[in-house]
């Protein structure tokens, strides 16, 4: 790394200009090796330039300067992000004589967000800067309203300047903001086309965490989406309102606190629902962290001091009553916690949580004081938590119990596995695949077409219990459900232990039609309630068996879908042979389930990946839970947007 200029200006006159921000290098490297910068070249990688871009307005927005965002899909694949903040400096760095505006499109962390006086906090998780979407991308125009002017500049293929950046007119009245266009580089992305179901997903969140902020989205491709506004001025208060309002919330009201000190922030909003699941969504200035961290176990171990503090003290629990167990508490708890802090530390595996010890006591701390005056200031609502967390601990007991029985009916090794399971011999997870096929039926075929050594088959009969709608220790006596949990070897629910998992891949195979999505969505409802990190770590996929096949030649040919025969009669439009439809797993013979859907080399697997936590967790309980219209209109808003990506 070149260190063009390691001086931190101070600023004495409480202006930022371009002096102030610190230059390390040019782009050669980020096109070099994107994924360093963006974390990969697929759909998550490109979606990665929006928020990159959207994040430097949102920083606008935290640092109080910008109230509104537009968000616009354009028509020919661009991206462009307007804010009304305070625009891009335009002068002169007189040591590096280039403008602000140049420095933060053409220069790996040019950002006035490093140790420069531009922001109280900053995110830094995606604050790789504007530079890297300019390196990736075909073309970029810059726009920066500004002292009355208005500044453009334009970059071609990976950043480099088309002209300088030139005054191009007045600004209208008064305007002060940026706008950024960007072309993604085709040569760089699998893919360039956006997702707008991400995007508005993302936008969403934005527009929760950050009360009044106004942010507007625009799709002008072929077909494209309707627009959307967001604007919430309760913030993360709306948040878990919204969150709960697919999932009868126990009582009306919603404890909030926000308590700002010296070096951080913590603002918390929770609600309960009748729900038996636990929802608790933390973000550090502004992002999410999925894996949890310092101030999430901050406000649980507040939580469980608190609400046991207080049934006792009403007399909810008695003397000779055991404690309840956070777990217990937090049954069917929705909670936000959103904290601001200088210098956050990402850690984990995906850098996803936060590792700031100074953060665990500001919300242990505040939480302990806010909550308890909430309790005391809810007296009936108070009363609901304690109630329904007492019942929980009942249940809790009763799940051991039955889970202990499953545990007696497995005495010794090996032995434990269930009698339908036709397993694979090799004891390499790494290697293992298992397939969860649909009806006693195409169980048979599967297994003679299988690899005995790498791939195990589990036939799974009739519909499976709906685990949106019971509990655990229901969900326990379920023959299908016990089966499942046996043969993937990890446990179950808070007891999963993914480094335990038997299979790498756990695949399932279920027909194309109603009945088959239907059992597709019972068994990824339960691995996402159930055995969470086995989604997280990606080893959950859906086996695509094709829709169609024909003849070429002497070859019988397969075809995925619509899509894939509408490309195959592109490519050869003389093409006369007819095309059948495939009605089912259950009518292919073996040789043809192995040929299309089992065997590794020309099978299609859909990965199952969660895109958004808060958000996967609403469209589940949208899905599963109980309200019929909601899910209808859920299922006709979202039914060409699928959130599994191919592998
Ligand atoms: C550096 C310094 C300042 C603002 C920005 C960058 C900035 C970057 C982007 C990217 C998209 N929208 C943006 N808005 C602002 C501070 C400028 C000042 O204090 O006047």
């Amino acid at each position: 790394m070149t260190k063009v200029d390691e001086e931190q200006s101070t600023v004495l006159d409480g202006h930022y200009s371009a002096r102030d921000m610190s230059v390390l290098e040019g782009l050669e490297p980020v096109r070099m090796r994107p994924g360093m910068y963006i974390g990969s070249t697929s759909l998550s990688g490109l979606h990665h330039l929006v928020w990159e871009v959207v994040d430097n307005s949102v920083d606008e927005a935290m640092a109080g300067a910008c109230t509104q965002i537009d968000v616009t899909l354009l028509a020919d694949g661009g991206c462009r992000v307007v804010d009304d903040g305070r625009g891009i400096p335009t002068d002169v760095n007189p040591e590096l004589g280039l403008s602000g505006v140049e420095i933060a499109l053409t220069k790996l962390h040019g950002g006035g967000k490093f140790g420069g006086a531009g922001y109280k906090v900053s995110g830094g998780l995606h604050g790789v800067g504007v530079s890297v979407v300019n390196a990736l991308s075909r073309r970029l125009v810059v726009e920066v309203d500004r002292d009355g002017l208005r500044y453009r500049m334009e970059f071609a293929d990976g950043g480099n300047p088309v002209g300088k950046l030139e005054v191009v007119g007045p600004s209208p009245s008064g305007r002060r903001g940026t706008s950024v266009t960007f072309w993604p580089d085709a040569s760089i992305f699998e893919e360039v086309a956006f997702r707008s179901q991400t995007v508005l997903e993302r936008l969403q969140m934005y527009a929760f965490l950050n009360a009044g902020l106004r942010i507007n989205f625009q799709d002008e491709r072929e077909g494209g989406a309707a627009p959307v506004s967001y604007c919430y001025e309760g913030g993360i208060v709306d948040f878990v309102k919204h969150l709960n309002a697919t999932k009868d919330p126990l009582f009306k009201k919603v404890a909030y606190f926000k308590v700002a000190e010296e070096d951080g922030e913590v603002e918390v909003a929770l609600q309960w629902n009748m729900g038996y699941n636990e929802g608790l969504y933390g973000f550090a200035n502004g992002i999410s962290t999925v894996e949890g961290g310092t101030h999430i176990e901050g406000l649980k171990k507040a939580l469980t001091n608190v609400v046991n503090k207080y049934a006792r003290t009403r007399g909810l629990l008695k003397e000779k009553d055991d404690n309840l167990l956070g777990e217990d508490i937090r049954e069917g708890m929705c909670a936000v916690v959103a904290v601001k802090l200088k210098d956050p530390q990402f850690e984990g595996q995906t850098k996803a949580k936060l590792g700031n010890t100074s953060i665990r006591s500001l919300v242990e701390r505040s939480s302990n004081e806010k909550l308890a005056e909430w309790l005391e200031e809810s007296p009936s609502e108070g009363r609901a938590v304690v109630m329904k967390a007492v019942q929980a601990s009942r249940a809790r007991m009763a799940a051991r119990d039955a889970r202990e029985a499953t545990r007696r009916k497995s005495p010794l090794e090996g032995a434990g596995m269930p009698g339908k399971l036709t397993d694979c011999r090799t004891r390499d997870p790494r290697a293992a695949e298992l397939f969860i096929v649909e009806g006693d039926s195409a169980g048979g075929p599967a297994i003679r077409a299988r690899n005995p050594e790498t791939q195990a088959i589990l036939p799974i009969r009739g519909k499976i219990l709906n685990v949106e709608r019971a509990r655990l220790d229901k969900m326990l006596k379920n023959n299908e459900i016990q089966a499942l949990i046996a043969a993937i070897g990890a446990g179950v629910g808070d007891e999963f232990d993914v480094s335990k998992v038997r299979y790498h891949k756990v695949i399932i195979l279920a027909d194309a039609d109603v009945d088959g999505s239907h059992i597709r969505t019972l068994l990824l409802t339960f691995f996402f309630r159930q055995m969470k990190p086995l989604v997280e770590e990606g080893y959950v996929y859906c086996a695509q068996p094709p829709l169609f096949s024909t003849v070429v030649g002497k070859e019988k040919l397969y075809l995925k879908d619509e899509a894939a025969r509408q490309r195959f009669l592109a490519e050869r439009p003389n093409h006369k042979a007819e095309f059948s439809r495939l009605k089912g797993l259950g009518e292919m013979d073996w040789e043809e389930l192995r040929e299309t859907t089992i065997e590794p080399s020309v099978r299609t697997l859909l990965q199952v990946e969660i895109e958004q936590a808060a958000l996967a967790d609403e469209a589940c309980s949208i899905l599963m839970g109980d309200d019929v219209e909601q899910r209808k209109q859920f299922i006709v808003a979202n039914a060409t947007e699928v959130r599994f990506l191919d592998v």
